[in-house]
């Protein structure tokens, strides 16, 4: 059986859904707005540079009602770390603050790195500048604080030649200055579908066994690179310790727009909305689409039981 069942509608949303003409939308940061489903789409333009569109609908499936004008462009002249475009947020409410944190990629001339900006609306943001230098993207923040800092997942890519790129958290006591950085979960190397790289999805969901990580893991192939995914426990107290680590992926590239676009072969998400048990999952797919799967925590927590390594 299938943890994450595909929507029969997907892909939910695409490039003819916008309002003026772009190339590509995919890796779409979530929340629920009062009864709204927000996402913030990551749209790539026909130079290749990638803004943001906030899309709204009640249902979370289609009607989706789209700005007219992008959401958050690039703005290299006040952010030059945004000259090549901003991508891939992530969406927390922060609750102690009455607001959301969003975390994203800003792609400087040095590389990516992961820049803050934060709103109460969604349709005003106020830009906090980079939290990590490059070379760093894939961050999404905790909802709380433990013991008094908050703590920021993200991945970093090693200087070293041919070592991965892992997965890291720190903290903060002012989501300014970041320290205490640790590496959580390391890409496995060998044969390992999760072998080269691995990146945080969607921000960690708080559950009765742990904060549930959904992270994707990539794969080199003779016909190119594969991006599936896996899930992690981190414990409840303390996000440091890792409980659980899956084994298999969880779930994979099949579809015909998951498997051929712009990049083939990925599914990328950013944004995951829980409620109660249920679970709706907004992917990005072959970097060309917004897609939606379901699932139960339940469930997924069932089967990283069965499937942990630890
Ligand atoms: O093309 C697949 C993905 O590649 C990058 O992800 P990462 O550096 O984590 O492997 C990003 O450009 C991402 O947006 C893209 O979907």
């Amino acid at each position: 059986m299938e943890l994450f069942r595909r929507h029969p509608d997907n892909p939910i949303l695409s490039s003819s859904h916008l309002p003026y003409q772009v190339n590509t939308v995919f890796n779409a940061g979530a929340t629920q707005v009062g009864d709204d489903i927000v996402l913030l789409m990551r749209v790539e333009d026909r130079r290749g540079i990638s803004h943001f569109s906030v899309a709204r609908s009640s249902d979370g499936i289609s009607n989706w009602r789209i700005e007219e004008r992008p959401s958050i462009m690039p703005d290299p002249d006040s952010y030059p770390e945004e000259i090549w475009g901003i991508e891939d947020s992530r969406i927390t409410y922060l609750e102690e603050k009455s607001l959301w944190a969003i975390t994203y990629t800003a792609w400087s001339e040095f590389g990516p790195l992961v820049s803050l900006a934060t709103t109460v609306d969604f349709r005003d943001f106020q830009r906090q500048g980079p939290v990590m230098p490059p070379e760093n993207k894939d961050a999404a923040l905790f909802p709380i604080r433990f013991n008094g800092r908050w703590a920021m997942i993200h991945r970093p890519v090693a200087k070293k030649e041919g070592t991965g790129a892992h997965i890291w958290i720190s903290f903060s006591p002012d989501l300014r200055h970041w320290g205490g950085h640790r590496m959580i979960l390391q890409a496995r190397g060998d044969a390992w579908w999760d072998t080269s790289k691995i990146g945080l999805g969607p921000p960690p969901l708080k559950t009765q066994d742990g904060w549930l990580i959904l992270y994707h893991g990539v794969k080199t192939t003779g016909s190119g690179v594969i991006y599936r995914l896996g899930l992690a426990l981190l414990d409840l107290n303390d996000p440091t310790r890792v409980i659980a680590r899956c084994d298999e992926w969880v779930f994979a590239p099949e579809k015909e727009y998951e498997v051929s676009g712009d990049v083939d072969k990925v599914v990328f998400p950013c944004g995951w909305v829980p409620e109660g048990d249920h679970l709706r999952l907004y992917y990005g797919a072959a970097d060309s689409y917004i897609a939606l799967a379901t699932a139960s925590v339940s469930e997924l927590l069932a089967w990283l039981k069965q499937h942990n390594i630890y």
